[in-house]
Order: C-alpha cells, then structure tokens, then sequence
C-alpha cells in the first residue's frame, strides 16, 4: 500500500515539520482545519482541488481589486484573518498551490472583505468570485465564513452576475480500478441552494458516453492512473478523481489526493493511503 508521501517547502526543516505534523511525535497546538478547496474558472480550468488546512492568515490588500465596482479596491494595508475561514483556506493555499498564490483582495467595505483575484483569474466587473460552502452559497463574504473539518469549500467565477449561477457538478468514482475494465461513474448537480439532482447528459473524461438520467456513465481506463472530471455546458466542472489501474500497493504514493498544509503548526491526519502532503510550516 503506497504511504502519503511529505514535500515540505525547505528541506532541512522537514525533520521538523515531520514532528509538527504528528501529534505522537511532538506536541503540537494546532489552529488549523482540514477542508477540501476547489478553485475554477469560467473555462472550466481547475486552479486548485485540494485538502487545504485552513487558519489565521495575514493579508495584502490590493487597490487594483475593484471588481465590486469604481473606487472599490483595496486600501493596500495588510488585514488579519482570523480563525478558520475561506479566506484563510485560500491564502493558505498559495503555499501548497502556486496557481492560487496571487489573491486581489478589497477591504473598501466596512462588513467584510472582498475577493476580486484568485491566482490568474480577475473579476470583471459585471462579474465576481462565487463562493459556496458544502454545494450551497455562502451568505457571507470569505473572511465571516467559518470552515469546520470536512467541509466542501469552491470558488467559481461568475463573469456576469446578471446570469443565473450554473449548477456545481460533483463527481463520485472509485480509486482504483481494473486497466480496460468498464467502471460506473456517478455525478450529481447542486443548484445556488445546494440542492442535489442527476446530473444528465454530461461529460466524464473516458466515458463512453454522456451521463444517463440517473446521472451515471460508464468509464474505462488504460493508463496507470488518470484524473476524471465531469463537464457540461453552463455548469461548473466537478472535483477530480484519479483512479490508479494498478494494486493499491503498486500506485504512485500521493497520486489520489494533496493535502496543503499552514505556515503554522498542524495535526494532519493522513486518511487515504495515497496522498501528497505539503505541510507548510517553515516557509
Ligand atoms: C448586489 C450584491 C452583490 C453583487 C454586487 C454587484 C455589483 N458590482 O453591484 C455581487 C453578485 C457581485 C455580489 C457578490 C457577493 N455577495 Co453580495 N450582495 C449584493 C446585495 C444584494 C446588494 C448590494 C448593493 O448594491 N447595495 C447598495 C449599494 C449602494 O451599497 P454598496 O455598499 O456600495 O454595495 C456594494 C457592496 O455591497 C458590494 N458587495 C456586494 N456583495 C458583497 C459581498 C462582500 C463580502 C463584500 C465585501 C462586498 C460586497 O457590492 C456593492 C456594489 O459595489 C447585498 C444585499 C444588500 N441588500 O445589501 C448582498 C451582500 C452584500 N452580498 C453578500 C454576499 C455574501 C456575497 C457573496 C459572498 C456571495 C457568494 N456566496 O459568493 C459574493 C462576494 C464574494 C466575493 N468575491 O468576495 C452579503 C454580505 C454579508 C456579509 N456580511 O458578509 C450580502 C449582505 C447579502 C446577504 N447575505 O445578506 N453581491
């Protein structure tokens, strides 16, 4: 069975971090909370689908990020971010996730911060970063939204607020399975509300065909491992599966899953047996 495999940013402090990083090895206060993150663009891009810890993170503001309109951007201070938010999930993540490294973050608004740049990808201003916790909207903005364990964190840009939102695809497949043998897929649409239906007539990556009514297709894979995703036409592409084609035992260690880590101490448990831990700390 492949074991998680650790890249920690400096080498000479990994044996360090290793300590930081179990709780039977060190002891350890850890702020932080596990939490998927996805991060997509309008094309259907993924810029980010992660475990990310998420805890307090200090902020740059950026005057340039006026995507909530004219005289809107940032006051160029640097704000803190306490607890656990979306906020602090996404600047954590540029420390596991270069793509997402670069935030535009505007503190104009005396409730809340906003959030016009994710890595590459700026908010116009008909338009702006769609946040949803668990498949449904947040009610509120990156900073006041709290992530718990476990929680199903995406950011979608939305190029035209005056469209409805697409529905957010989620897609269910095992890890591993047989090379060439056929295997079912299963994705589900989630509406603004978080509502579940089929998800029909989408595409999976090696499908033979889109998704039936139930929202099933049947997949074969050839390569040793290969990343599916479920497309479809005005609807936000799902989270990425690899499935490995080999053993369990013979699959490249951390193919399955990454897991960022804070700049601070973390517990990070290690749940599935083959994945990629970028424990933070040290940088
Ligand atoms: C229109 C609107 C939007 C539009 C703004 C478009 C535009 N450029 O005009 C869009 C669709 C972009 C939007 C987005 C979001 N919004 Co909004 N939005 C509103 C709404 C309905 C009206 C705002 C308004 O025009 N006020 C009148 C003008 C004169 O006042 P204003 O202060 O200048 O308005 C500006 C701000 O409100 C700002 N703005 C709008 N939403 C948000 C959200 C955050 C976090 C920030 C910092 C600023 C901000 O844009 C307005 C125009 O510049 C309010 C509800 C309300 N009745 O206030 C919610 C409201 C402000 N939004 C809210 C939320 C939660 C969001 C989102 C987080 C939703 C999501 N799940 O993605 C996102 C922001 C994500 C991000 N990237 O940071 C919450 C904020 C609650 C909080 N305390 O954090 C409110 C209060 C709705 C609610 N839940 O009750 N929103």
């Amino acid at each position: 069975m492949p074991t998680p495999t650790f890249r920690a940013a400096a080498g000479p402090l990994f044996a360090c971090l290793l300590a930081l990083t179990f709780p039977a090895l060190a002891e350890a206060k850890p702020r932080s909370t596990a939490a998927d993150l996805r991060v997509v663009d309008p094309e259907g891009r993924t810029l980010a689908d992660l475990t990310q810890l998420t805890g307090p993170a200090r902020i740059g503001t950026d005057p340039r990020a006026d995507c909530f309109g004219p005289g809107t951007g940032g006051s160029g201070d640097e704000v803190a971010v306490d607890g656990t938010s979306a906020l602090g999930q996404l600047a954590n993540a540029g420390g596991a996730d270069r793509r997402v490294r670069r935030l535009g973050i505007t503190d104009a608004f005396d409730f809340g911060l906003g959030i016009c740049r994710i890595g590459p990808a700026v908010a116009p201003s008909t338009g702006y970063w769609y946040l949803k916790v668990n498949h449904a909207a947040s009610f509120t903005g990156a900073d006041q939204t709290t992530v718990r364990r476990g929680d199903e964190i995406l950011w979608y840009l939305v190029e035209d607020f005056n469209d409805p939102v697409p529905d957010e695809l989620d897609l269910r497949a095992p890890a591993v399975a047989e090379a060439g043998e056929p295997f079912t897929v299963e994705v589900t649409a989630y509406d603004d509300d978080g509502d579940a239906s089929p998800a029909a007539g989408v595409e999976v990556t090696g499908a033979d065909a889109p998704t039936d009514a139930s929202g099933r297709a049947t997949v074969t894979v050839g390569a040793r491992t290969r990343t599916l995703r479920a497309s479809g036409a005005a609807a936000i592409t799902s989270n990425g599966v690899t499935v490995c084609t080999e053993a369990l035992r013979d699959c490249p260690p951390g193919y399955a899953r990454t897991i960022g880590g804070t700049p601070r101490a973390d517990r990070i448990v290690a749940g599935r047996a083959a994945e990629k831990i970028e424990a933070g700390a040290g940088r």
